[in-house]
């Protein structure tokens, strides 16, 4: 490696990147450079378009792409689990992790690793600027702010804590953002729509992959303000959803559709056990099922399975 470049530090979210990763990194990129370091931040896969309006409405640049990680020191925001990391993570040199996700994570060395219960990193990050009194600009606190506003799914998820609320209040001001449910509500819209979609991209689009003992399980989730489009497309979307799970190996492939209006998800689900029944104690029919005040991935999905997976 030579000299300077080997020393720019990369600074990433998770794969196929939401608005809190995206955020999260530039906003944090941004810290450490008005602290004298070299750091950059990048997207380890397309900008989806919900971000797409966040970086457009507050005229921020897209980060770089990020696809081959191997040989560079990295930080690891939004994730901890090295399924959700850029490619090549096993090749890289990770220095930091930022996160608000259950941990699964090893490295040989000590690295700061800094996880807390709060409803997004993009809450994480702000404290920081705000902790430091590192000036905020109105670009950087609206990434903030939005990366807030989309995590909590605009204060309704259970995830929600406290602290999201007052920071967000905050950042609003700088942001000028006077209405907070109205720019989470357009802000929300822009993934909603199906329309144009193939069904493998919209099990894809906002996807996690975890491995549980020997399990392998995917869930990928949209949120709607309805579920209209999705009931009509139910058929297509579980056969897509054997498809995929046969193709790529999984135990479990579930699409959740969430309803940020009404509150609750629609699990559509290929699964090699019966497992959904026995994870959340509800009766399935024709691969799906309705689960009422359900909608965070972290708090309300992945446990009740984690719990399921390790008693076996
Ligand atoms: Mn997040």
């Amino acid at each position: 490696m030579k000299g300077e470049k080997s020393k720019i530090i990369y600074v990433s979210g998770h794969r196929s990147p939401d608005t809190d990763s995206i955020s999260s990194a530039i906003a944090y990129a941004n810290y450490l450079n008005k602290k004298g370091k070299k750091a950059v931040a990048v997207s380890p896969g397309k900008i989806n378009p919900e971000t797409r309006f966040v970086l457009d409405y507050f005229k921020v640049k897209t980060p770089q792409l990020l696809l081959d990680a191997r040989g560079k020191k990295l930080i690891l925001l939004d994730h901890n689990e090295k399924t959700q990391s850029p490619k090549g993570i096993e090749k890289a040199e990770i220095v930091e992790v930022i996160d608000h996700h259950k941990v699964n994570f090893e490295y040989e060395s000590p690295i700061y690793f800094q996880v807390e219960v709060i409803g997004s990193t993009c809450s994480i990050i702000a404290k920081k600027y705000l902790n430091n009194r590192i000036k905020l600009t109105k670009k950087i606190a609206g990434l903030l702010l939005a990366g807030i506003l989309s995590d909590t799914v605009i204060f309704r998820s259970p995830t929600t804590t406290k602290e999201d609320i007052e920071i967000a209040k905050k950042l609003a001001k700088i942001a000028e953002i006077k209405n907070l449910e109205k720019f989470g509500i357009e802000l929300k819209k822009q993934k909603a729509s199906l329309k144009g979609l193939k069904a493998e991209d919209i099990i894809f689009s906002d996807f996690k992959e975890y491995v549980f003992g020997k399990k392998k399980v995917g869930l990928g989730q949209i949120e709607v303000v309805e579920l209209d489009e999705v009931e009509q497309r139910k058929k297509e979307l579980i056969k897509q959803l054997e498809k995929s799970a046969k193709n790529k190996n999984y135990d479990l492939l579930l699409l959740v559709a969430t309803d940020i209006i009404k509150i609750g998800s629609l699990l559509l689900f290929w699964e090699k056990g019966n497992y959904i029944e026995k994870a959340f104690k509800k009766k399935a029919k024709n691969n799906s099922v309705y689960l009422k005040g359900v909608m965070s991935r972290k708090k309300q999905l992945v446990p009740p399975l984690t719990k399921l997976f390790s008693n076996r």
